[in-house]
Order: structure tokens, then sequence, then C-alpha cells
């Protein structure tokens, strides 16, 4: 991470089409992988902008992201203007990117950083952890719409920017060969863990194994799907779905699960006290309400029976990924101490074992929502 250096960064904000004089920088949010400023101007009435450092590291090929993010955004507008029958609210309903001077969609810098510059919704709240059963429910319909939405776009115009994202087998593999090598000396301290991930790497190879018998459609899914990656507005209705960087080919299960890891967690992602993490069924509930609600028209039944996969596995694959950087002495996502890939390995490994305490009344809820719509 580069340490937050005001002139450069509002210099770089003016290599970007806005108007007016930057008047102001500051750090914002709470992302893992990129750094994000938010941005504003003495141009009267003008709007605020969100300028972001993008993570070459781990995004190799950033021209890749920035394509999907034009294609998806765009095809998103164009159906929103379609159902609203006008113009109106599309940049608050979908993200907006403002161009550099030279019309391009990102900046590279003289040190060979790429950033890229979105207008700024204001008024919009989201959540790391989430309070209401509504809140839980505009969730649902965010990333049910999305997919919706986008389910008549072409999977092979996105590329896969970070291949085998989702893809199991490969990050055992990944874990696997962290254990091997043990850099930072530290496999000693996790056997616990590692045995807890050993004895499910089976089960969590269902939807990879449904997959290969070709019963899971290949859908464009945003694959980050967090629930603070959703902006509510003051009413907590939903907004826009924001983090894009991620929109790949992939599984419904894979945004289910990831959605429920944040949503059905009492505490958050990172939590000390393992106590503390337990489940909010009722919001589990909601969630997948809303998600029906926009989804059901194109869910197959076999997409159907692999959410529940999707709740066990995305949590224990983030096991995995935390686990793996921390073997690797923490070069992948940011860290605030020195053991903040081992608690949140921790905090998750304890939501693993919620959620498996849990699995038949979850997936009795997932079917009774599903039911609904058949007679309907
Ligand atoms: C990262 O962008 P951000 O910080 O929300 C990560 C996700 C993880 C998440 C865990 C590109 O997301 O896959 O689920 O952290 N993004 C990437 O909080 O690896
Ligand atoms: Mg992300």
């Amino acid at each position: 991470m580069n340490s937050f250096n005001p002139k450069q960064v509002s210099t770089l904000a003016g290599e970007f089409d806005i108007e007016g004089n930057v008047t102001s920088v500051s750090p914002f949010g709470s992302g893992h992988i990129n750094d994000t400023y938010r941005v504003t101007t003495d141009w009267p009435g003008t709007k605020n902008y969100l300028l972001q450092r993008v993570n070459h590291h781990i995004f190799k090929d950033v021209a890749a992201v920035m394509q999907n993010i034009q294609l998806v955004t765009q095809h998103l507008k164009e159906k929103y203007r379609a159902l609203d029958g006008h113009d109106k609210h599309l940049e608050e309903k979908v993200l907006t990117l403002i161009p550099t001077r030279q019309g391009e969609s990102c900046h590279q810098d003289a040190t060979g950083n790429f950033w890229r510059m979105f207008i700024l919704l204001v008024d919009t709240r989201s959540y790391d952890i989430v309070q209401t059963p509504r809140q839980a429910k505009e969730g649902g319909r965010a990333f049910g719409q999305f997919q919706r939405l986008l389910a008549d776009l072409d999977v092979r115009f996105i590329h896969e920017v970070l291949p085998n994202f989702h893809h199991i087998g490969k990050r055992l593999d990944k874990l696997k060969n962290a254990i091997d090598r043990d850099v930072a000396n530290r496999v000693f301290l996790v056997s616990d863990e590692l045995r807890f991930i050993m004895d499910r790497e089976k089960r969590m190879h269902t939807i990879l194994d449904t997959a290969s018998q070709g019963q899971l459609p290949v859908r464009i899914t945003h694959n980050d799907t967090k629930f603070n990656n959703v902006l509510l507005d003051e009413h907590d209705n939903l907004q826009c779905v924001i983090d894009l960087d991620t929109v790949m080919p992939g599984y419904v299960a894979y945004d289910f699960g990831d959605a429920i890891r944040t949503i059905i967690n009492c505490a958050a992602e990172d939590e000390a006290d393992l106590d503390k993490i337990k489940l909010n069924i009722p919001l589990f509930q909601a969630y997948t309400e809303g998600y029906f609600e926009e989804a059901h028209p194109f869910l197959i039944p076999s997409e159907i029976d692999s959410l529940i996969e999707g709740v066990l596995l995305l949590p224990y694959m983030q096991v995995v990924r935390f686990l793996t950087d921390f073997l690797e002495g923490d070069h992948y996502y940011k860290i605030q101490h020195p053991n903040h890939n081992l608690q949140r390995t921790r905090a998750q490994l304890r939501l693993v074992d919620q959620l498996e305490a849990h699995e038949l009344e979850l997936r009795g809820i997932i079917t009774r929502v599903a039911d609904s719509y058949q007679h309907v």
C-alpha cells in the first residue's frame, strides 16, 4: 500500500476530465486491495469523485479489467434506460467512469501505477455489517438484479481477469504450496486450521463437480458480493452495485455464498472474539427472498440446488485464502497488524462451523423461497 500523499493524489485527479480545480482529496472506504480517495472540486454544483489506484500486482491486465467495467456498466445503463423509459437517475444506479483528458478509461502514472475515476454517489450508505432484514433483502435484490440484467450479455465478451478466482481446487493447491515452502515459518502455528480445511476438501468440490458434469451454466457474476459492495439510498432502498473489478464468468452460487458470508454473520469478517460469530438467520431469509424476487426468472433447478453449497464454500474459500496469505507472509491483503490474516482465517473458520451446524435449516429456507415461485 502506498502512503497517502495528498499533493500527488490531487495532481493525479487533474489528469481526469473533471470541471474546476481539485479542492480536497481524502482516503475513502475499506477495500483490502485497491487504494481509494474521495475528490472534491470548486466547480459550483458539481459532483464528487472517487479516484482509485488499481492494484496491478493483483489485477495484472488492467486494460481487461477496464474493458469489463465499461461493457458491464454500458449494458446495465441500456437495460435501465429501456426499463425506465428515460435517462434520469442512470448515474445513480450504475457506476460512471470519468475518462482521462486524453479520453482513456484510466491513467498510468510515471511510476507505472494505474488510476481511474468514478462519479462518487453521495447520499448513499454501505454497511460492513447488515443491521435489518430490509437491508438484507435489498442486498439480495441488488445482486439478483445485477445477474438478471447481465443475463443477455454474451459471457464470452467478459475477460476472466483473475483466472480461477473461485476455483477451490486451485486455491487449495496454492495453500499446499505455501505449506511446503513455509517462507514465514508460520505453519507450526496453524495445525488445527489446516486439519479443519483438509477434512472438508472433498465436500467443497461439489460445485466444481456439478459444473464439470455440464449442469451449471456459466453466467456473468460479480464475484465480490460483500454487502458493502451494495450502495443503498437514505431510505435503505437499493441504489447501485459497486466494485466491478472482479466481474467475470462464474456460477451464481459463488455470488450467493459470498453475499451470505457477510450478511448472515453478526460480527465482522475479522472478528477477534470468536464467540461473537453467530448466524442471523432472519437476515439470510430476507436476502434469499430479495435474491429470488429478481433471479427466479432465469435460475434453473441445478443452480437453485447449488446455492447452499456456495453458502458453505465461500467462507471456506476465504479461510483458505486468508491462511495462504498468512503463510506466504501477507503480500496479498492489506493488514492492520501482523496476525491480521490469521485472525481473519479463524473468524471465517468459525463461520463455516456455524453454517454447517445450521445447514438443514438454511437449505429449507432456500427451498421454500424457491418453491413459492412455482405457483405464480
Ligand atoms: C477483497 O475488494 P475487496 O477488498 O472488497 C478480495 C475479495 C475477498 C475480500 C475479503 C480481488 O475484496 O475476493 O472476498 O477482499 N478481492 C480480490 O474481504 O481478491
Ligand atoms: Mg473487490
